[in-house]
């Protein structure tokens, strides 16, 4: 079989919707691409934690803090289970950290904005990962194996995740006018944010069309944002709060809101590095990583006695 061949019997298996595995052929460029996407997604979970960590010591009573705790240890879980299957690629995760660390890879905007208040725990659940499950559970039916089913279990915990995050911003709109003036506030904050999470519009978006042909993304940047917004919407209303844009409303012909123009320079701003808190989030990053070397260096020292040990009885029998 020739190059040419194998190509074309690798995207029929795509086409025939049969996932390929880690053992299996496929395009370098394949590889490259799921690298890139997981390994961003999985510094995004890692990233995210910190927006909410920031708030631990200080949720408003035992119970909001046990689910915060909850839900922040669940982010690292994904952020594991994606470092894992990127490298089921080949990947290395130490060079992965290193690229995070050194602002050569990245990481979803959303996380280099301030969280203010309490309120904007609720925000972040509500806006942003239901922007997180429209995005990602089209990535359950990946190609791509080990991505996809990562993504089964992370969406289940997400979509547990938004609904707490509904809650509290439910809780704090039939609270007192100063409650529901945070929550009002924290939306007028994170709505366009939110927005910009799924990426460069469709005509400037350099991987789409690729990552759909391949099976990667199943939707545009843009149809998942229109989606996202046709949830949103009547769940601002429900809650009595107003999504910041005037320019929002029903498009009978089309059956979807219409929005208005993100600030994409904004968006590019913030992924270039120039956010309200990027420097802040990669200091803490790599002050997370040196503090923990440590701990790295005892579990390599017990894991070495311990294969050690287990190599001296096995040469026993
Ligand atoms: N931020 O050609 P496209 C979460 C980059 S997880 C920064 O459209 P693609 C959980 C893009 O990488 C949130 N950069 O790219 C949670 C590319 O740059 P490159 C993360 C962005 O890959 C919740 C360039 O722009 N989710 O929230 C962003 O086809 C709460 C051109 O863009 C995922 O990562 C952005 N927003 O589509 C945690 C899901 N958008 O690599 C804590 C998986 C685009 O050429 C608390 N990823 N760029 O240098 C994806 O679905 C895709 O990678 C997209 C981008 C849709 C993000």
């Amino acid at each position: 079989m020739n190059v040419i061949d194998i190509e074309t019997g690798f995207q029929e298996k795509i086409d025939k919707d049969i996932r390929i595995e880690p053992r299996d052929w496929m395009p370098d460029n394949y590889r490259q691409t799921l690298i890139r996407q997981i390994g961003q997604h999985a510094h995004s979970e890692i990233v995210g934690m910190l927006p909410e960590g920031n708030w631990i010591t200080r949720a408003p009573s035992l119970k909001r803090k046990v689910a915060l705790l909850a839900k922040i240890q669940d982010e690292a879980g994904h952020g594991l289970y994606l470092y894992s299957a990127a490298e089921t690629l080949g990947a290395d995760r130490d060079q992965m950290y290193e690229e995070l660390h050194t602002g050569k890879a990245k990481y979803s905007s959303i996380f280099n904005y301030p969280t203010l208040t309490w309120a904007d725990m609720g925000a972040v659940g509500w806006l942003v990962d239901g922007a997180a499950i429209q995005n990602q559970i089209p990535l359950c039916r990946c190609s791509y194996g080990p991505y996809g089913r990562a993504m089964v279990r992370i969406c289940k915990e997400e979509s547990f995740h938004q609904r707490q995050g509904y809650e509290i911003m439910l809780v704090l709109c039939q609270g007192t006018p100063v409650q529901k003036a945070m929550a009002q506030d924290a939306l007028n904050r994170f709505w366009w944010p939110s927005l910009m999470m799924f990426g460069p519009p469709d005509d400037v978006s350099t991987h789409t069309a690729q990552s759909k042909r391949w099976g990667i993304k199943r939707f545009t940047n843009d149809e998942l944002r229109q989606r996202f917004v046709d949830m949103i919407v009547p769940q601002a209303a429900h809650l009595g709060i107003t999504i910041p844009d005037p320019d929002i409303k029903w498009n009978e012909e089309r059956q979807h809101y219409d929005y208005g123009q993100i600030n994409w320079d904004e968006f590019w701003q913030v992924v270039k590095g120039n956010g309200p808190c990027n420097k802040e989030r990669m200091e803490a990053r790599v002050k997370a990583w040196e503090d923990g070397a440590w701990v790295r260096e005892a579990a390599t020292a017990y894991a070495s006695k311990h294969t050690n040990v287990s190599n001296q009885k096995s040469q026993a029998v």
